[in-house]
């Protein structure tokens, strides 16, 4: 993880490759379910070039119903032990409970990447205690309603004054400043017009104190804007990736790795 955290101080770009463990993911359709098949993906992503792995068994995408704590452990922790067997790939847990987290680091994963920002009760006192990095994204709402109507008055402005207070919350618990990545959560109670301006103001986030992770992988707002299906995204995402690049954005996570690297090649060989 220092390796990554090295690379993007010296402002270098970091892959972030996506492991869904749901029968329900984002594009995945579980695919992934079987721990050989989600292992060969994650040995595939750090061929492309991931420099970690991101593995989630709880789906957040917009409609998603919540998994217990059982069965997200039952999903995660036997890839995350598997993985490990094989390569010491970076890799990140995707989840807003403090139980996951823990058993995830202790299984080997060095990263939080939380959607919920840490705000379930003891996800601080983890993510502190273990001194482990973490990613804080913005979202409105929760997966089952956060497309009913999102509202915001000055979007850019409030995700902002969102992200400091919650980074300012971390560094109070105990978490290392250089530990905290941004994420402003395209698609988390989110417009399409609101997305749209997200990325089109991502330099406002860019010049925050922190790191912004940004995922914008195969998200529906191409579907809305492009009228494709999640399978027909690959050119949308990558034309994002290296647009939120040009706007000063060094972390992506992607469902695509290498055509998102080949992109992001390009871009620094420009810069
Ligand atoms: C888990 N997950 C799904 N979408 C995401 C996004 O945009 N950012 C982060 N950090 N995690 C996400």
């Amino acid at each position: 993880m220092q390796q990554i955290q090295n690379k993007l101080r010296s402002g270098h770009w970091v892959v972030m490759g996506i492991l869904n463990v749901t029968p329900d993911s984002f594009s995945d359709g579980g695919l992934f379910n079987q721990l050989d098949n989600a292992l060969k993906h994650a040995l595939q992503m750090q061929q492309e070039g991931a420099d970690i792995i991101d593995i989630g068994g709880e789906s957040t995408r917009p409609g998603a119903q919540p998994v217990s704590l059982d069965e997200e452990l039952n999903r995660v922790i036997p890839v995350i032990e598997k993985i490990r067997e094989f390569t010491d790939v970076a890799i990140s847990i995707d989840t807003s409970k403090p139980e996951v987290m823990q058993a995830a680091i202790k299984a080997g994963a060095s990263m939080v990447n939380d959607v919920n920002a840490l705000h379930a009760e003891g996800a601080l006192e983890i993510c502190a205690n273990y001194n482990v990095p973490v990613c804080l994204m913005h979202k409105q709402g929760n997966p089952q309603t956060m497309q009913d109507n999102p509202q915001y008055a000055d979007i850019v402005d409030e995700i902002r004054q969102y992200l400091m207070a919650r980074a300012g919350t971390c560094i109070k618990a105990g978490i290392r400043r250089e530990n905290i990545f941004i994420d402003p959560g395209f698609g988390f109670g989110k417009t399409l017009e609101n997305n749209l301006s997200l990325l089109k103001e991502m330099q406002q986030f860019c010049t925050l104190d922190y790191p912004v992770l940004v995922g914008l992988s195969r998200k529906s707002m191409f579907g809305m804007l492009l009228e494709r299906d999640v399978e027909q995204r690959l050119v949308a995402s990558v034309s994002a990736a290296v647009i939120a690049y040009q706007k000063g954005a060094r972390f992506f996570r992607v469902h695509d790795v290498a055509d998102t690297c080949d992109a992001l090649k390009l871009c620094a060989a420009v810069t």
